[in-house]
Parts: C-alpha cells; sequence; structure tokens
C-alpha cells in the first residue's frame, strides 16, 4: 500500500506547530492555545496541526475546541504503524505542503509550556543561524534517565557535539531539514523511528546531516504527564536505544573521525524556577536490577564477570562500567542486528540509575550535572579503544 496521509488542502504558512497526541484530551487545549499565543506574539502566519493516533478520550475534539483564535488548526489520523514517529512523519508533511520555514514539535501531554517557548525555539531558525533546535530543560536529577545515562553521553561522544536533551520532545526543524527527514527511504519508517525512535533519529540526523550546529533553546522546567518507570519505561528503552545503536552502523563513517566534543550554543536565559521533587524507590531499583539480569544473563554478549557480579550482587553499576557495558553490547548489536541484544542491556541500565541514584542523594540537582558531564568524559575516553574493536570486529 502506498504511504499516504491525508492531509487537506492547506494555504502557505512561516510556521507549522505540530502536536503528536495519543489519549492526552486533558492536556492538548492549553498546548494548543500556548503555540497560538507563542505564534500571535512573533507575528507570523501560523498553522497548529495535531497528528493523533485513535485517541479514545476525544482529542481530536478538545485541540479542535481550543480557543486558538485566528491562528487556524486542523486534526488529523495519521497513517503507519501505530506510534508518536509516524505521527510526527505526517507532521513533516504538512509543514512541507505548508511551504512553512519553520516546523515547531511540540508533546500534547507539556503543561510548562509558555508563549515565550515558539519565539525561543523559532529565533536562531529565522535568523539562519542553524536548521535544528534542541530543547534545554532544567530537570530534577533523576529525570529523563535515557537521556541522562544513554542518549546524551553517547550521540555527544560520538558525533562531537554536546546536545543535552537529544531526545526531549520539543524541537524547531528548518524547511530545508524537512526535506532531508522526508527523503529518507520507506523503511525507516517500519522501525523504531516510527515509535519512540524518532527523537534520536531527529537530533542524529540533523547532527549529521546539517550543514549547521543545532542550537539549544533554554525552555525552563519541563513538567508533563509521569509515567509509571517499571510499566512503561522498557518499552521507550528498547526502541530509543535500538535506534540509537542503528544510527551507530549508519553514521559509522562520521563518528569514528570525531576525536573531540564541543559545546552547542544556548539561545536565551534560562528562568530560574524550583524543579519539583522526584522520589526513587532506590531499594527496589537495584533489586529489579539484579532480578531482571538473573533472569536474563546475556548471551550475546562478553563481559568482564565485575560487571555481571557488580549487578547480580548490588543491583549497581559505576559509571566506568556502565560505559564499558554500553560499548560492548553496541558491538553485538552491529552483529546481531537483534532487539534481543538491548533488552539484554535493560537490567544494566536500571543498575547505572541506582548507583546514580545512591550517590547523589546528598547533592542537589545542579551538581549531580557535574557527574553526568565526568560520565560523558569516560565515553570520550573509551571511545578510541571501542573504535579499533569496532573496525576489526565483523
Ligand atoms: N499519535 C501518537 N502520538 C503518540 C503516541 N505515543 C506517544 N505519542 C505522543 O508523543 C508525545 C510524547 O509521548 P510521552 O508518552 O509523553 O513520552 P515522553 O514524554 O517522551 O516520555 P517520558 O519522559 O517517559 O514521559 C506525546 O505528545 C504523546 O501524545 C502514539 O502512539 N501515537
Ligand atoms: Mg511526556
Amino acid at each position: 500500500m502506498k504511504y499516504h496521509n491525508d492531509i487537506p488542502q492547506i494555504e502557505n504558512c512561516d510556521m507549522v506547530v505540530g502536536i503528536p497526541s495519543f489519549n492526552n484530551s486533558t492536556t492538548i487545549p492549553h498546548v494548543a492555545q500556548t503555540a497560538a499565543e507563542g505564534i500571535r506574539r512573533l507575528g507570523l502566519k501560523g498553522l497548529i496541526v495535531n497528528s493523533d493516533g485513535g485517541s479514545t478520550d476525544g482529542t481530536a475534539e478538545a485541540f479542535l475546541a481550543s480557543d486558538t483564535f485566528e491562528v487556524p488548526k486542523f486534526s488529523l489520523r495519521y497513517r503507519g504503524i501505530p506510534g508518536k514517529g509516524s505521527a510526527v512523519r505526517a507532521l513533516f508533511e504538512v509543514a512541507h505542503k505548508s511551504k512553512a520555514r519553520i516546523f515547531i514539535m511540540l508533546d500534547s501531554d507539556l503543561r510548562s509550556v509558555e508563549p515565550w517557548w515558539i519565539e525561543r525555539m523559532a529565533r536562531p531558525i529565522l535568523e539562519d543561524r542553524t536548521d535544528y533546535v534542541t530543547p534545554l530543560y532544567l530537570r530534577h536529577k533523576y529525570d529523563g534517565t535515557i537521556t541522562n545515562n544513554i542518549c546524551y553521553p553517547l550521540t555527544s561522544a560520538l558525533y562531537g557535539v554536546k546536545v543535552r536533551q537529544p531526545i526531549g520532545g520539543d524541537f524547531a526543524v528548518s524547511s530545508k531539514l524537512i526535506e532531508v527527514f522526508l527523503s529518507k527511504p520507506e523503511n525507516v519508517w517500519q522501525s523504531n523511528v516510527a515509535r519512540f525512535g524518532i527523537d534520536i533519529w531527529m537530533t542524529t540526523t540533523a547532527i549529521n546531516e546539517s550543514q549547521k550546529l543545532p542550537v539549544q533553546a533554554a525552555l525552563g522546567v519541563k513538567v508533563h504527564d509521569v509515567k509509571d518507570p517499571g510499566k512503561q519505561l522498557q518499552g521507550m528503552f528498547v526502541q530509543v536505544v535500538q535506534t540509537l545503536f542503528e544510527l551507530m552502523i549508519e553514521y559509522q563513517d562520521r563518528w569514528k573521525t570525531v576525536s573531540e566534543v564541543i559545546d552547542t550554543e544556548v539561545h536565551g536565559e534560562q528562568p530560574s524556577q524550583e524543579v519539583e521533587e522526584i522520589v526513587v524507590d532506590l531499594k527496589n531499583l537495584k533489586e529489579k536490577a539484579s532480578k531482571t539480569l538473573r533472569e536474563r544473563m546475556p548471551s550475546r554478549v562478553s563481559l568482564r564477570k565485575e560487571l555481571l557480579k557488580s549487578v547480580l550482587e548490588n543491583g549497581t553499576l559505576d559509571a566506568e562500567q556502565w560505559v564499558e557495558a554500553v560499548y560492548e553490547f553496541a558491538l553485538a548489536y552491529r552483529r546481531e542486528r537483534s532487539e534481543e541484544v538491548v533488552l539484554d542491556l535493560l537490567p544494566f541500565y536500571f543498575a547505572r540509575v541506582a548507583d546514580f541514584v545512591e550517590k547523589t542523594k546528598d547533592i542537589s540537582s545542579v551538581e549531580a550535572e557535574g557527574l553526568m558531564e565526568s560520565q560523558l568524559q569516560l565515553f570520550m575516553q573509551m571511545k578510541d579503544s571501542f573504535k579499533r574493536r569496532w573496525s576489526v570486529d565483523t
């Protein structure tokens, strides 16, 4: 079947704000209204589009009923495999059709979005300084554990640009980069990119294929619907990490030439806001790490005994051991190209988070950021030997 979204006739405009959704009826009206106010303040001709996955709670209706004053809007039901990425792909098509200079993506469960976010994200593209803007949030030290332990340090170390929130969900993209995204082969949309892999795919593609560096927009705190890590995080972890590992294969000729990491420009001042407290059940997390490993001893990856022992006996893994494990799993993934390899990494990830929670229990979120930086340095230090092994490993 030829892929095709039912996109209505649309007039050309300057900016499209796209909102993917699945059962977000209580939060989406606020996101739509805020986006409209942001567009109005910029004085641009805008369009707000919801791409829904077949919500049963009246999300599309709630979106359409929201007050976006003079800014037009419509809601579409995307085609393709169910997932955030398929929803976003349809939004890329809308942006392309409308000839908008800027596409902005906002998550539909956002509570902390403000009208000024639109200007913050759009300005670097309006000024032709970049093709891609990532969010920079103030986050609690225990929030964003997939970002902190793998997406941020591995992406930065591999490709040489520090992007603190590569999978933050709120992005701005130039029309030129939208064309690059839409030119990718159809099979991309049969993979985890059609699900939660979309964010890391966009960011990695932007870093590698845009002539310009990304810019980060300071957006303050991110408040959104909280998920139950035990139930919902596993699927997301696999989808994100498998996509990341796939991209390592695709862009191997690029990351192999990179041996330094540079800072990424931040647009705007971070407002002074307090982050909400997050409580983690450390004992439970440690038990979960060792239990998951007992149930799933990795058979496709050769790991030093100390690493296994640390997870099995303590339910923790220090930063150095974690970096070693991640590189080892990346090599195994390249050999196997199987989701099973990524599932095998889960207990080590739980153990890494447990170790981080334990070591940072008495320090602030700002101080904990220092440990993330050291972890990034470890990814950089061990990259050389990883690269050598990648080159001989087939
Ligand atoms: N259309 C569509 N949208 C989705 C789907 N899954 C998620 N989304 C949207 O994608 C955005 C991000 O999803 P969330 O579930 O909030 O995930 P997240 O905030 O990245 O992840 P956490 O940090 O773990 O909460 C939201 O706007 C969702 O409504 C889907 O299957 N279809
Ligand atoms: Mg969310």
